[in-house]
């Protein structure tokens, strides 16, 4: 029997992911994507199938994690046997911006599917993944963290997860749902939102390097992350609907990193060597050579990041660092993808866009290079 599926944010980056796993794994994917005013289905028009010549084996539909009606109606016509709950304003730093907004998506929604799967009696037949978060753990109590470490979130985004992370563990005790928490530590890709920060890095330098920008404008540059690959997180997340019974994991590498090691990485990629001077919100990170033709528009002693504290957040998440032993030992899932590995193929990729722009651009095409994030 063919397994059908469906993802919510299947548009974001996990859910472009997680589509084309399910697909090579034979199962029908229902996405649910929002209505925008310009096509938001870039990270997966390479596996849309034309409806009017196949029998697709992915099918989107529209809908928003804040209608309820339109997510009880998609649920009871699409049945499906696992649904993932991707969908999220996933933007910490946005949701001090909008935390009502953040709060109906992220914990309402939440809410929302699983009592729509209640209501029409799948709870016994649907296995809900949610996609919950190292955000949880914010000011941390210990290190690393585990399933068993105390929340203490920092942000109404975090706060909004935490209450979609205990609904998910209450509808598991009150109904016997399937239903089980995947607490993700940060994992980013190529197809990372352009305004996290190891995007906005890798394509900022990149532009910066084929002289598309000046200048990249960061926040905290000191912030730890425990950072993997979105390709090898979701793969956790299918074994995680996989077990006899459900329950919560913490998917992490076990490696810790600063922004600024990152930010030295990716630099280092384009065949930039940095140094950082001054301190707090004067600092600045200056180019002390450049070797090799990827960075043609760089010269030693151009400043090629500064701090702006717009970019600080009202309360900061500083340090992270997870621990995975629970998911190898159970599910014998381990990344296998470094973070120095993943932002090299980032910049890779991010420096075949900036060269394609810096080539139109000289051929009097003007690309829009600058992003807030
Ligand atoms: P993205 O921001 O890349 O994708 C979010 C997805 O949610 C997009 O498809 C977006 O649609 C969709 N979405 C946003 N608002 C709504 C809404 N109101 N109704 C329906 N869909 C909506 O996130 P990621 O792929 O990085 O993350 C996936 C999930 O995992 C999120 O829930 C995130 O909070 C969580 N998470 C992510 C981690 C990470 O490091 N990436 C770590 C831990 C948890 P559109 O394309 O139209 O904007
Ligand atoms: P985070 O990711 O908040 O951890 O949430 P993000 O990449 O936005 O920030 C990581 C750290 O970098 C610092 N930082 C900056 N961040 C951004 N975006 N822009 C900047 O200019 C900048 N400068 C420094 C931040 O302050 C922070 O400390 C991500 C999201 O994917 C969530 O949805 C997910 O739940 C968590 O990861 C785990």
């Amino acid at each position: 029997m063919t397994k059908r599926a469906l993802i919510t944010g299947i548009t974001g980056q996990d859910g472009s992911y997680l589509a084309e796993l399910l697909l090579g794994k034979g199962y029908e994917v229902h996405g649910i994507k929002r209505r925008a005013s310009m096509f938001n289905t870039q990270r997966i028009d390479h596996i849309y199938e034309d409806p009017h010549q196949t029998d697709p084996k992915l099918r989107l539909h529209y809908g928003d994690l804040t209608d309820t009606s339109n997510l009880t109606r998609l649920l009871a016509e699409v049945s499906p046997d696992e649904v993932y709950n991707l969908g999220a304003q996933s933007h910490v730093a946005v949701s001090f911006e909008a935390p009502e907004y953040t709060t109906d998506v992220d914990a309402m929604g939440t809410l929302r599917l699983l009592e729509a799967i209640r209501f029409l009696g799948l709870d016994k037949t649907t296995r809900f993944y949610q996609a919950s978060t190292s955000e949880l753990y914010g000011l941390v109590r210990e290190t690393p963290q585990t399933e068993t470490t105390p929340f203490h979130p920092r942000s109404p985004y975090a706060v909004a997860k935490m209450y979609a992370h205990w609904i998910t563990v209450n509808y598991r005790e009150a109904y016997g749902m399937y239903a089980c928490n995947g607490i993700l530590f940060n994992h980013e890709s190529p197809r990372r939102g352009e305004t996290f920060v190891t995007r906005k890095i890798s394509r900022g330098l990149a532009n910066i390097a084929q002289g598309l920008e000046q200048c990249l404008y960061m926040g905290n540059i000191d912030a730890l992350r425990d950072w993997g690959h979105a390709k090898d997180y979701v793969r956790m997340q299918w074994m995680m609907l996989q077990q006899d019974a459900a329950e919560d994991f913490v998917i992490a590498t076990g490696e810790q990193h600063s922004v600024r090691d990152f930010i030295t990485w990716a630099a280092a990629d384009l065949g930039i060597a940095l140094s950082f001077e001054g301190h707090g919100v004067d600092e600045v990170a200056r180019v002390s050579a450049v070797a090799g033709d990827n960075a043609p528009a760089v010269r030693p002693g151009d400043v090629l990041l500064r701090i702006d504290p717009k970019y600080f957040r009202p309360a900061e998440v500083q340090t992270l660092l997870g621990d995975p032993s629970k998911a190898k030992a159970k599910l014998g899932w381990k990344p296998e993808i470094t973070a120095r590995e993943m932002c090299s193929e980032m910049v890779a990729e991010d420096l075949k866009t900036a060269k394609r722009h810096a080539f139109l651009k000289s051929h009097g095409y003007n690309l829009p290079v600058a992003l807030e994030g």
